[in-house]
């Protein structure tokens, strides 16, 4: 509708004010987005044109302040009217019994009952709402007094910038938590390294960092989120219910968003058991918490307990170990996966992370290393996240000795020599010893008696373990030479198994070149090239001896593919053990029939020229394909495919309402699996 009339457009910039505030809430609080984002940009840019064209209708809960404003020199500092109160700590069960035991004797019960809530990691906050407009946000400060952060908090989506609601105060306080979830910590990171700029070492820091700059537009860009937690002035005081948790059921009827990972406890063992339950997620969960807190639930006792200097006696936090430490970096080595991915891992003097010795981190890929400029000699922060490899987060460069040097990869495999090679686009290096290196070993032999590759029936990843463990299997090629007394001798292995392996082995002998091929493990040839290279090659060593310009002319066969053909058949170590096997009484062929589902069991007809293929060639293909190819056409044909110069079984096919196709799309139907 056309907004010309002011009383329309008036109305409809109203409405567009609580139709974002709404989508808002539903995004930011109740995590259930209402509309894709592109309907939200068009009704926010309607609202931005609307606000051009009429400064004078901009409030300060328009949500067009959410964009940031006009720079600060400082921060302006603002007295809390009700003071910030810190947190007791525990860090075992002792400590949080005896929290439990001074409750109940400060308010002489047998039982009390608390709100068990997660601490999360970020920085306290206050903000005050005026009849339910958000008028002012400070930092905790010193508890006293902290610093005017409005302008930054108004870019938060998840805070609101009205409360929502019938009974809202005339004066609210909300106190809670901004942090930043980890998701977003990641992409914003990414894209700092992305742009070569400074990234943050923890979400907790980027989320600090945030609140604390001069230039809301520069926070209005960080993904900052909120969580309430708390109370400080409100009016009237008989707006507040009685307990902490009513507290914040309360909240969320006023669209504030609060953590769904809560519950009312009842006893010490509720306590212990809320701890452990959170713990055992916390790797899980969306953002870093480093406790949980219990408080007591009434209003009422929480006065009559009181609180200790600054620190109220009816709650405390109750810890997890910490994820992070500082060690320093003995040196940096290179690990080969099971895959020939090379890691570069970086050794630690010992130190206790979450409860646990690490004297190892990764270090991920060459890249990161780089990125992070991890070097021998340096001091880092290592951080263990549940079962998580322990990994190098960033290097305290001030306390980086003199005499340094950047890290350099590797040109070799510690394992077994070979080349170490890093495709163009990929972050992994790898060892390029395949089949021979010995920390490949196993996969390689696994996939090589994979069903799909070589079929040997019963060599699966226990079998293979053992035959590698006890020295009777190092490459592909050993297999063929293994006897029944060794292969019985294994371990959960009678003598009726060992019979059908060493049969399954014989049996693998016989099979086709694209199987021979495939099962050679070479990275980027899956069974689909695998088919196109025996065909073009027809034999192993034509293909172990073509260029990388050569392979370049096969179906499908790109330079990245072709790069790891060469690559692999340089290396003689490979070569070997293909020589060795095709020594061993292989007996390769060519085609396969080749079983489309598709074609299978579909009779064709052909009529006419066809553009490339002769009628016998194309005849040939369906049936290995497993179709029938008739003389003529009737009701039972499943396709007529027509060429040039097609006459009577065309105009057949027509009458009977028979597919006709061409042959580009035959071939399609028989390149279908
Ligand atoms: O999640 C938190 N970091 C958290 C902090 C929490 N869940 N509850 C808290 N409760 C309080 C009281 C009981 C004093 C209202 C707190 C904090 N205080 C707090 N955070 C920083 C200083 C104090």
């Amino acid at each position: 509708m056309p907004h010309s009339d002011p009383m329309d457009s008036a109305e409809r910039y109203a409405w567009l004010q609580s139709e974002l505030a709404r989508l808002d809430h539903a995004y930011y609080v109740l995590d259930t987005p209402l509309l894709p984002d592109s309907e939200y940009d068009r009704l926010y840019r309607e609202l931005i044109a609307l606000e051009q064209v009429h400064p004078d209708w901009v409030r300060p809960d328009s949500l067009s302040q959410r964009v940031g404003g006009a720079a600060l020199k400082e921060f302006t500092s603002v007295k809390h009217a009700v003071p910030m109160l810190s947190l007791n700590n525990a860090f075992d069960d002792a400590e949080v019994m005896n929290f439990d035991r001074r409750c109940r004797e400060g308010l002489q019960q047998n039982q009390v009952t608390y709100a068990g809530e997660l601490k999360f990691d970020g920085l306290a906050i206050s903000l005050r709402y005026e009849n339910g407009l958000l008028v002012q946000a400070a930092t905790r400060g010193d508890g006293s007094s902290g610093e005017d952060v409005t302008a930054n908090i108004k870019t938060i989506r998840a805070i609101p910038l009205r409360l929502q609601g019938n009974t809202i105060p005339a004066v609210l306080e909300v106190r809670g938590e901004v942090f930043m979830h980890l998701a977003d910590f990641a992409k914003m990171n990414q894209e700092a390294a992305r742009l070569g700029e400074k990234e943050f070492a923890n979400p907790r820091n980027a989320a600090a960092g945030s609140l604390r700059q001069l230039d809301s537009k520069i926070t209005a860009k960080r993904p900052l989120s909120f969580f309430a937690y708390g109370v400080g002035a409100c009016e009237p005081q008989s707006w507040l219910p009685k307990s902490h948790s009513a507290l914040l059921d309360q909240y969320l009827s006023l669209g504030l968003p609060v953590c769904a990972e809560r519950k009312v406890l009842s006893s010490v063992d509720d306590i212990l058991s809320f701890y452990r339950e959170i713990g055992s997620k916390r790797d899980r969960l969306p953002y870093d918490i480093d406790g949980v807190v219990y408080k007591v639930n009434s209003f009422a006792e929480q006065a009559e307990l009181g609180f200790v200097s600054r620190a109220p006696r009816f709650a405390l936090a109750h810890k997890y170990p910490a994820q992070e430490a500082l060690t320093t970096v003995l040196g940096i080595d290179v690990q080969v996966g099971r895959t020939g991915a090379i890691t570069p891992v970086a050794r630690l003097a010992p130190v206790e992370v979450g409860g646990v010795t690490v004297t190892n981190a990764t270090l991920h890929n060459e890249d990161e290393v780089k990125r992070k400029d991890v070097r021998t000699g340096d001091t880092v922060v290592v951080r263990r996240a549940g079962d998580v490899i322990p990994e190098v987060v960033s290097v305290v460069l001030e306390r980086r000795p003199n005499d340094t040097k950047a890290f350099e990869m590797p040109s070799r495999c510690p394992v077994c020599d070979s080349h170490i090679e890093r495709v163009a686009d990929e972050a992994i290096a790898r060892c390029s010893g395949g089949l021979f290196c010995g920390a490949q070993r196993k996969q390689a032999l696994v996939h090589f008696a994979h069903r799909r590759a070589m079929d040997i029936e019963g060599l699966g990843e226990k079998i293979v373990d053992q035959l590698v463990d006890n020295n009777l299997v190092r490459t592909p090629a050993d297999i063929y030479r293994l006897g029944f007394t060794a292969v019985a001798n294994l371990e959960r292995m009678g003598e009726k198994s060992a019979d059908n392996l060493i049969q399954a082995i014989n049996q693998s002998r016989t099979t086709t070149l694209a199987r021979f091929i495939f099962a050679l493990g070479i990275r980027h040839v899956g069974e689909t090239t695998a088919k196109d290279l025996a065909n073009h090659y027809q034999n192993m060593h034509a293909l172990m001896d073509a260029t990388g310009e050569d392979l370049l002319t096969v179906r499908d066969v790109g330079p990245v593919v072709a790069d790891s053909i060469t690559g692999f058949m340089q290396e003689p170590h490979n070569r070997e053990v293909i020589e060795q096997l095709l020594a061993s009484g292989m007996v390769l062929s060519v085609e396969e029939k080749k079983v489309s589902a598709a074609v299978a069991g579909k009779t064709f007809v052909l009529t006419g020229t066809l553009p490339t293929l002769s009628r016998d060639e194309a005849k040939e293909r369906l049936e290995r394909a497993g179709a029938k190819v008739a003389g003529s056409v009737s009701k039972k044909t499943d396709y007529v495919v027509a060429g040039d110069d097609a006459g009577s079984k065309l105009t057949k096919a027509e009458e009977l309402g028979v597919p006709v196709i061409d042959e580009a799309a035959m071939l399609g139907l028989l390149a279908q699996e």
